[in-house]
């Protein structure tokens, strides 16, 4: 599929995925949702890939979110139906099974942090900006920011961000945890490539299993989530990845994992 709105770059296992309007600061429209959808189904089915980079073109955004022309001509049908496939994209982001980084390139707003909250880590150049400002437009989020952003930064942060629609800077939100790390603005994609180059060295199986495990586990009570830990355990314990980790280790060399 020939896309428009997103690049997409396979470089060994990371896919750097691009999203290319910057005449609007990268806002998500319809086309932009539906493309980032058939580039992370793909990648999610592809073990060529194994670790996933999102970013905005530019110097000025990652995502100052959805795109305020189609809101703006919204109808409750039409709405609904962008929230699912909003929605959907967002889990699809979470539940990918492989590490998703977003590289925080600068604004990250509305669905712009909705979408950097749904992936496995945030990188924030110096620069970004981050916040919910729906309330601003006289709504409230729709892909998931009034349910992750609590998760990650806490209730009383949260209400603060979603109710005054203030931005904070990249340091604020590394102080209260919304990001995992903060670099130069021009040190931000080498940053970002070698962690992802890190994770993609990692065993894929078990990558995919601690991924669910948290996920699953944070929707669990704790003797549950205790449980669906020891089967996903029991499953990775049943790789050959396994077997090369430990013998890696005795050996003392460098594991070179297959996926299997
Ligand atoms: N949509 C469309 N165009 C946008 C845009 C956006 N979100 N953000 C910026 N632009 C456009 C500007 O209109 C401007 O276009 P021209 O005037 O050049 O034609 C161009 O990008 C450059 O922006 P500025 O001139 O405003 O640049 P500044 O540096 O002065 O300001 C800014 C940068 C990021 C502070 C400012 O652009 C800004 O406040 N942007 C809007 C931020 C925002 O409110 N984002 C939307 C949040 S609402 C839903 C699910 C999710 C959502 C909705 C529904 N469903 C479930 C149905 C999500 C909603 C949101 O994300």
């Amino acid at each position: 599929m020939t896309f428009d709105n997103i690049q997409v770059e396979h470089d060994g296992g990371v896919l750097v995925v691009t999203i290319n309007r910057p005449k609007v600061l990268n806002a998500l429209n319809s086309q932009t949702v539906d493309e980032l959808r058939h580039a992370m189904t793909a990648a999610a089915g592809d073990d060529t890939v194994r670790c996933i980079v999102v970013t905005g073109a530019g110097e000025k955004a990652f995502v100052a979110g959805a795109d305020i022309n189609e809101l703006a001509e919204q109808t409750p049908v039409g709405g609904s139906a962008h929230a699912q496939r909003g929605q959907a994209l967002l889990d699809l982001i979470e539940r990918l099974g492989k590490p998703v980084i977003a590289a925080i390139n600068g604004y990250a707003l509305g669905g712009g942090c909705e979408l950097a909250m749904a992936c496995t880590f945030r990188v924030a150049s110096d620069a970004a900006k981050l916040g919910q400002p729906e309330i601003n437009l006289g709504i409230m989020p729709g892909y998931g920011g009034s349910q992750r952003l609590p998760r990650l930064v806490g209730k009383g942060l949260a209400l603060e961000m979603l109710l005054t629609g203030n931005r904070i800077g990249a340091a604020e939100a590394h102080r209260i945890g919304l990001v995992n790390r903060v670099v130069a603005a021009s040190d931000l994609m080498t940053e970002v490539r070698a962690l992802a180059a890190d994770l993609a060295s990692k065993a894929p199986i078990a990558v995919r299993a601690i991924i669910a495990a948290v996920n699953d586990g944070a929707e669990m009570p704790l003797a549950q989530a205790l449980n669906h830990e020891a089967a996903l355990f029991g499953l990775v314990a049943s790789t050959e990845d396994m077997r090369e980790g430990t013998r890696a280790f005795l050996e003392k060399r460098k594991p070179a994992f297959k996926g299997a």
